[in-house]
């Protein structure tokens, strides 16, 4: 297997993260979508990372497809419940973390446009989801220590990749102050070896 990303994205860190927890071994191609030649435009159509490269030539992406096949490689460290409710409340933590990076991710973006052509309304209303997002996050996670139940989930690691994304991209952005309950959850969770490898160069 081969996984085309890069260092940067939280997507991909959430997939090199449920790698590493699961003990599953995969060669990493770096690749830059912003490139005049992305290497993922060979295998997503969406030319989006991350993608993953299995051994028979089939790709799959996007990223919750991956970590979805991934769980079900290994018994090893199960991160996504067998079925039914509880399952879908995993997935919903999961969907809750990526939500947060796609409206950071676009809030990002917008601001990188030269300054005439940036939308003031898409700029707030971007900015609204992620801050929205993060407070809910913090209400319903209050003082557990993992978002469901009591083990490290998919839902864990999504929403701390989106976390740690918007810190590294967005550091303005200053949710550990205004949530100290999530930014303990957050320590705990980043002291993991799988995070601390992954970390997001400086
Ligand atoms: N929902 C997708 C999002 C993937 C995504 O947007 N990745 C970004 C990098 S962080 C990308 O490839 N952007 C290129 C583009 O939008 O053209 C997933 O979970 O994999």
């Amino acid at each position: 297997m081969k996984l085309i990303a890069s260092y940067t994205s939280p997507y991909a860190r959430k997939v090199r993260i449920v790698m590493a927890e699961k003990r599953i071994e995969c060669e990493f191609v770096e690749d830059n979508v912003w490139s005049a030649e992305p290497k993922s435009a060979l295998y997503n159509p969406l030319t989006k990372i991350p993608v993953l490269l299995l051994d028979d030539g089939i790709s799959l992406y996007d990223s919750r497809v991956i970590t979805e096949f991934l769980d079900g490689v290994t018994p090893v460290s199960r991160l996504i419940p067998e079925g039914g409710r509880e399952r879908a409340l995993v997935k919903r933590w999961e969907a809750l973390g990526d939500g947060i990076a796609d409206a950071g991710i676009a809030l990002f973006l917008e601001r990188k446009r030269p300054a005439a052509e940036q939308s003031k309304d898409w700029i707030q209303r971007q900015t609204g989801k992620v801050e929205s997002g993060i407070a809910a996050a913090a209400r319903e996670l209050g003082d557990r220590k993992f978002c469901h139940g009591e083990n490290l989930t998919l839902g864990d690691i999504a929403l701390a990749c989106s976390l740690g994304w918007l810190e590294f991209r967005l550091p303005e952005m200053t949710w550990r102050l205004n949530h100290p309950g999530l930014a303990a959850w957050m320590e705990r969770i980043e002291s993991r070896p799988s995070f601390m490898d992954t970390k997001p160069p400086a």
